[in-house]
């Protein structure tokens, strides 16, 4: 198993997936929507949701190019809520995965726009996965549903706007960062599981790695927005500070040990599965990572 390699392969796959959808209707006369979506959602990008999409498929024995429409939906939620939180009514960015964000291109209304786009196109592109049980196809559009909206990351986000003004406890941060980055990563990890056919078990540890590997993936990017540099990220850096963040609840040591405790706290869920290799490393160079 090489890494980087694996990686490759399953960005390639979700990005030629979405590629193929649109190119599909690009003879529609709103093209200029289109553009605008296509626009953040080919902008490069880790991948991280479709890439632990189509391992835990994987891993729970189907064929990982089975998770697809999943991976590719949940894709398209994450562009959306960046596309909405770069808005100047949000956290008001010009620069994102390396390029003008959407608005600074589009123009605002269109930025709505396209975000809402994709939000309601992940739905319909998740309703055309093809599952044997007609019944995971329901739960899968649940859990969707559920982690992306007013309990999962836009409430998240709600709370995190609603708590602006004041000094928050580490039990709220938590709270809100499991919502905002946690809810999304659940989800890949949870419908990687469904489209696989997996167990109960399998579905529940599938979870406790997703909260594990949220944190650590949020602590490290609070992290990033003070060690890391504009040219690295493809972001305007230092912008949280000030912000309820983890490093300013626990300070840089802090969070790098916290990063390394939450990544070993869902290495460990993975030990029912499998062949696991390839996720434990995907979760241990997260721990490092500069982008
Ligand atoms: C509805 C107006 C309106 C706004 C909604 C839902 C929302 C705004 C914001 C969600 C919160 C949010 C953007 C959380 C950030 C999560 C996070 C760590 C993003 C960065 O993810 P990466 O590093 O990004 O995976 P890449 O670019 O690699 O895909």
């Amino acid at each position: 198993m090489n890494l980087e390699e694996q990686c490759r392969e399953y960005r390639k796959y979700v990005e030629d997936y979405l590629k193929k959808h649109y190119e599909a209707l690009s003879d529609q006369p709103q093209k200029l929507l289109f553009d605008a979506m296509q626009y953040s959602l080919m902008a490069g990008g880790k991948r991280l949701r479709p890439i632990l999409a189509f391992e835990f498929c994987r891993m729970c024995g189907r064929d990982w190019k089975k998770a697809a429409p999943f991976a590719a939906a949940i894709e398209m939620i994450h562009t959306y809520s960046l596309i909405h939180d770069d808005l100047p009514c949000m956290d008001n960015d010009d620069y994102r995965r390396g390029r003008l964000t959407n608005h600074k291109v589009y123009g605002e209304g269109m930025a709505v726009l396209a975000g809402d786009a994709l939000l309601t196109d992940a739905f319909g592109i998740a309703a055309s996965a093809d599952l044997p049980k007609p019944e995971d196809m329901a739960t899968a559009i649940g859990v969707l549903s559920e982690c992306a909206g007013s309990v999962g990351m836009v409430g998240g986000q709600v709370l995190d706007i609603m708590s602006e003004e004041r000094e928050l406890t580490e039990q709220e941060v938590l709270d809100i960062q499991n919502r905002k980055t946690g809810c999304l990563i659940s989800a890949a990890c949870a419908l990687g599981v469904i489209a696989g056919g997996g167990s109960e078990k399998q579905y529940d540890a599938a979870c406790q790695f997703a909260a594990g590997l949220g944190l650590a993936f949020q602590i490290r990017d609070d992290m990033l927005d003070v060690i890391g540099t504009q040219a690295e990220l493809g972001k305007a850096t230092g912008v949280d500070t000030g912000k309820n963040t983890f490093v300013k609840l626990y300070g840089l040591k802090r969070c790098e040990e916290l990063v390394a405790s939450y990544t070993n706290y869902a290495i460990d869920a993975l030990n029912i599965f499998e062949d696991t290799a390839f996720l434990k490393a995907l979760a241990k160079s997260l721990t490092e990572r500069r982008v």
